[in-house]
């Protein structure tokens, strides 16, 4: 099974993108306030482009991430007739696929948000905003789980914060840095799934369903960059009917339900330096985030 990353594809036009906040441009959010976001796009020639296609079920998937990327949300804005794209953040929602949106903007500072859309007849494109929040940001640094290759485990809830021993969830993470292999160059990460059970043990994850499609999601991040479109961004998809060989014998583990689920970084490598990957699976009704941040080194690389 091989999960590449969405090949980049030569854009029919340009967009650009203008995101306001409850109706207004240049403004901003109050940290755990409600708000409403609106996008909407226009071509190279400054003409509106209201006509999209979805990708992966949706017309449009968002990330909202604080700039220290201690905040992760993945989000899907809803394509109204007249071709601008709406969301309520910080409120809560019905929305099954929308289960980020109440927690979105909790802290003051600098938010980045990534959009990717796909206009009628022309490739998905990303478009990044700055979304201000009001207040300070808190002082945090991105300590790295892990420097180069290797592997490292932590315990989550599964809202997208770490928590400690005991926790309803145990994630491994393995990280392989091939980014300097000459015939493929890759990073490869793997998410092994633990739940505990009603006997306060870990047991493999193996139930987990579709999200949009596909059983497992990550995006990766950079810590490096002022403006949005400065970031390493890149969002991963796992593709469970698998372009690789079939494996004998792999029967429904095939399917991608558990415990391991692979990603594969490949086309633009990220360089030397500090990044974070949210790792996203659903059980149930639930949509899990298991984020873990990474440090790539001049020596992380293997030949
Ligand atoms: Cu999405």
């Amino acid at each position: 099974m091989l999960q590449i990353a969405n090949a980049p594809k030569t854009p029919a036009a340009r967009l650009s993108g203008s995101l306001k906040i409850n109706q207004q441009e240049n403004s901003s959010v109050q940290p755990g306030q409600p708000a409403q976001l609106s996008f909407s796009f226009s071509d190279e020639s400054g003409q509106p482009v209201s006509e999209f296609e979805p990708d992966h079920g949706k017309f449009m998937h968002s990330i909202i991430v604080s700039k220290d990327l201690s905040r992760f949300a993945h989000l899907h804005p809803t394509l109204g007739q007249d071709g601008t794209f709406r969301l309520n953040i910080n409120a809560p929602t019905q929305d099954p696929d929308n289960q980020d949106a109440p927690r979105a903007v909790q802290q003051g500072g600098p938010h980045l948000v990534f959009s990717e859309v796909h206009p009628k007849g022309g490739a998905t494109q990303r478009v990044s905003f700055p979304l201000p929040s009001d207040g300070t940001p808190p002082q945090q640094s991105l300590n790295p789980d892990l420097i180069g290759s290797g592997q490292v485990q932590r315990y989550f809830i599964g809202d997208g914060t770490t928590a400690t021993e005991g926790a309803p969830y145990r994630v491994t993470l393995d990280l392989d840095d091939m980014r300097s292999m000459s015939k493929m160059s890759m990073v490869s990460f793997n998410f092994h799934l633990e739940a505990k059970d009603h006997n306060n043990e870990y047991q493999p994850v193996t139930d987990a369903t579709d999200w949009l499609g596909m059983k497992g999601h990550a995006v990766v991040i950079g810590a490096a960059g002022e403006e949005p479109q400065d970031r390493f961004f890149n969002h991963l998809h796992m593709d469970h009917h698998g372009h690789g060989p079939a494996k004998e014998g792999d029967g429904d583990h095939s399917q991608g339900a558990g415990p391991d689920f692979p990603f594969m970084l490949h086309g633009q490598m990220p360089t030397d330096g500090q990044y974070k990957i949210w790792g996203q699976f659903k059980r149930g009704e639930q949509v899990l985030t298991f984020p873990f941040a990474f440090e790539l080194t001049p020596e992380s690389g293997r030949s």
